[in-house]
């Protein structure tokens, strides 16, 4: 259950990793029934926009969510791996499906995450878990390989198109696009991201879905601040840190996070 040592470097020379591992297709199909059950609870929302899916009920950030996605952010198979990369206190803090259907998936414009997160020191490894198989041709997940290097935050610039998935994008003459690669990834198989990384997915224009959830992680040595940001659609659509349940995964807390906010009433 654990990444190589060559995964292991190629994540931090390139920012991302793509690890031997895969679900099992047990888990597979249960996660395509969650997505499924979500997708009919939440028709007011776009299917790229389910934040907070993990959530097993209305969430404070207007979506449905399912513990399916729950099961999954706590998972062995990604958990070991990210502890690797993180160290082993380890807090699940976000959970987002980005489901683009067939012919009319939204482009996620290439962006850093960190312009959108209130966690100082800010440090994130996000798991990018492939429910349908996710290709260049139904809109995969794309990076600039060694983009995170230095913990640069770029220039963007915003953008209220509404086909776009967030509403900025990195816009820096610094910025080489043209070494952008696509991460192809069969169903159950996942990659590994870092917080400083840019990346983003062209639309669905195939006849093919793609869904995908992120999966963010944090070490407990860094904290959550609520009050950082406002809540709001600053992103491109609600975003509520206030509420914003955490969940210690692993070992201890060091930061003094909280672990009750936003927990069931
Ligand atoms: O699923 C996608 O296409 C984009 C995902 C993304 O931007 C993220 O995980 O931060």
């Amino acid at each position: 259950m654990r990444l190589s040592q060559f995964e292991l470097d190629t994540y931090h020379q390139r920012g991302y990793v793509v690890p031997d591992a895969r679900l099992e297709k047990e888990q597979i199909d249960r996660l395509k029934e969650a997505v499924a059950r979500v997708i009919a609870a939440n028709p007011e929302t776009r299917p790229e926009r389910l934040v907070s899916v993990h959530i097993n009920r209305r969430n404070d950030e207007g979506v449905h969510g399912d513990s399916a996605f729950f099961e999954l952010a706590n998972h062995s198979l990604i958990l070991d791996r990210v502890e690797q990369i993180l160290g082993p206190d380890l807090i699940l803090w976000g959970c987002q499906l980005f489901c683009k259907p067939p012919d009319d998936g939204m482009e996620v414009p290439m962006h850093q995450d960190g312009h959108y997160w209130p966690i100082r020191p800010l440090a994130t490894c996000t798991a990018w878990v492939a429910i349908d198989d996710s290709t260049a041709e139904n809109g995969c997940l794309r990076v600039v390989p060694g983009s995170h290097r230095g913990q640069r935050h770029f220039e963007h610039a915003r953008s209220d198109r509404e086909e776009f998935v967030l509403n900025r994008y990195v816009n820096d003459p610094a910025v080489d696009e043209s070494l952008t690669v696509d991460i192809e990834l069969e169903a159950g198989q996942f990659s590994l991201h870092d917080v400083y990384l840019i990346h983003g997915s062209n639309p669905n224009t195939s006849g093919k879905r793609r869904a995908g959830v992120s999966i963010r992680y944090m070490p407990a040595t860094s904290r959550l601040n609520r009050n950082l940001f406002e809540t709001g659609t600053g992103s491109g659509y609600l975003v509520n840190w206030q509420t914003r349940p955490l969940w210690l995964l692993r070992g201890v807390d060091r930061a003094g996070n909280d672990f009750e906010v936003g927990h069931s009433r």
